[in-house]
């Protein structure tokens, strides 16, 4: 078949709207509708050049939802109709790693799903003169429809609106999924969060939800106070304000320092600034950004030796077919808000303005609407 796709075709350049080939779901496989896909951090990182395993030309997007349209051979668990939210780590349920609770890092598909390939090390997709356009974490969100392995879809309930719960594929379960799955912050807990954008956001409501007394965050934009307060936040710190060291005026600010901090920039003086300022004996910090390509973080060893304890956390801990369906359920329970983030929509025909309003900090969530 015929689809529209935005495609990424090198580093650096706006994604190019065109007509793609897509051949059908092969055993496994599933052909997906897209209904909708928001644009995340990391597509503009992997856009941007920055990403060490960017790969060109590919169909760029990990946060979609939309309707099985084709099952291929050996597909038991979805069929035609079924809603589904695309997973870019899967859960087969069978792999050493999915039988281990310590991680929800799949490896079933992992070798190929690196490469920009399906399981069977080819693309389903292709320019229209014949050449392979690549996937991307295998989802590619940003074409009309795409072809994903079974075990990375989560299915979820029909009556859930596409232009919110794609939100679910990526920032809202990795923030949310940073404080209940990685940190398992208690009740009364004080917490600081580096970075109050799309993924910084939802770990705020994830710390609400949690409980948290204090909720501080740090960002060097005063525009994003509004919304994090909104969600939860209980101060706010513009590091361009402090006199002298930031991590000190945090310590000093929480009595000692703070339970649990997140970094949500991608930076990696932010992510020392954010080990350090966790409390002496106990404190906890989550790396949630990616830093660019061969950056490296550093802090005193002496940090850990006092009992600071530095983690990380891919798509929140999240199994995603178990877990994405019960967050969805959240969001129609009104556990949890995601509507407010989604500041702008758009035709894929206008998604570089998505990646324009990111770049310019004006947007938290652009969501494409197919
Ligand atoms: P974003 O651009 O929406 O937000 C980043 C925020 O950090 C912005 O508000 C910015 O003003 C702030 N910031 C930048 N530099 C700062 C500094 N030095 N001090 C304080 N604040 C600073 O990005 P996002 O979509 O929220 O993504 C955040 C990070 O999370 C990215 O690195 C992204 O790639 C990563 N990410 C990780 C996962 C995962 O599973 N680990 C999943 C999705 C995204
Ligand atoms: O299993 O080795 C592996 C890699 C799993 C990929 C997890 C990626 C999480 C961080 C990227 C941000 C995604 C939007
Ligand atoms: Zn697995």
């Amino acid at each position: 078949m015929r689809t529209t796709a935005a495609v990424a075709i090198q580093a650096g350049k706006p994604l190019e709207i065109m007509e793609v080939n897509l051949d059908g779901p092969k055993a496994g496989e599933v052909l997906v509708e897209m209904k909708a896909t928001g644009i995340c951090h990391t597509d503009e990182f992997t856009l941007s050049g920055a990403d060490p395993e960017g790969l060109f030309p590919a169909i760029l997007g990990h946060e979609g939802a939309g309707v099985v349209v084709e099952i291929g051979e050996g597909v038991t668990s979805l069929e035609v109709g079924d809603h589904v939210i695309p997973l870019y780590t899967p859960e087969c349920r069978t792999c050493e790693y999915c039988l281990n609770p310590k991680t929800n890092l799949c490896q079933r598909v992992r070798a190929t799903q690196g490469k920009g390939l399906m399981p069977d090390g080819t693309s389903r997709f292709s320019m229209l003169d014949g050449t392979p356009i690549l996937h991307y974490m295998g989802c590619s969100t940003f074409a009309n429809h795409s072809v994903v392995p079974e075990i990375a879809l989560a299915k979820v309930r029909k009556d859930a609106p596409f232009d919110k719960i794609c939100y679910i594929g990526c920032g809202v379960t990795t923030g949310i999924g940073a404080v209940i799955n990685t940190a398992k912050v208690e009740i009364g807990s004080t917490a600081i969060v580096f970075g109050l954008g799309g993924i910084g956001l939802n770990v705020i409501q994830g710390l609400r939800l949690a409980g948290a007394d204090r909720i501080l965050g740090v960002d060097l934009n005063p525009s994003k106070v509004e919304m994090a307060t909104r969600f939860g936040m209980t101060d706010f710190v513009n590091p361009s304000e402090v006199d002298g060291d930031i991590v000190s005026y945090l310590v000093n600010l929480t009595g000692g320092g703070a339970d649990y901090t997140f970094d949500a920039t991608g930076n990696v003086d932010v992510m020392r600034q954010a080990l350090e300022s966790a409390h002496k004996g106990w404190g906890e910090s989550i790396i949630i950004g990616v830093a660019p390509a061969g950056a490296e973080i550093s802090t005193r060893p002496f940090q850990l030796v006092t009992g600071r304890v530095w983690r990380g956390t891919a798509f929140g801990g999240a199994r995603g077919r178990t877990d994405v369906p019960k967050i969805v359920d959240w969001y129609m329970d009104g556990k949890i808000e995601i509507d407010p983030m989604i500041t702008h929509t758009m035709p894929l025909s206008e998604i570089n303005k998505g990646f324009d309003l990111m770049h310019a900090g004006k947007s938290i969530r652009s969501v494409v609407l197919y």
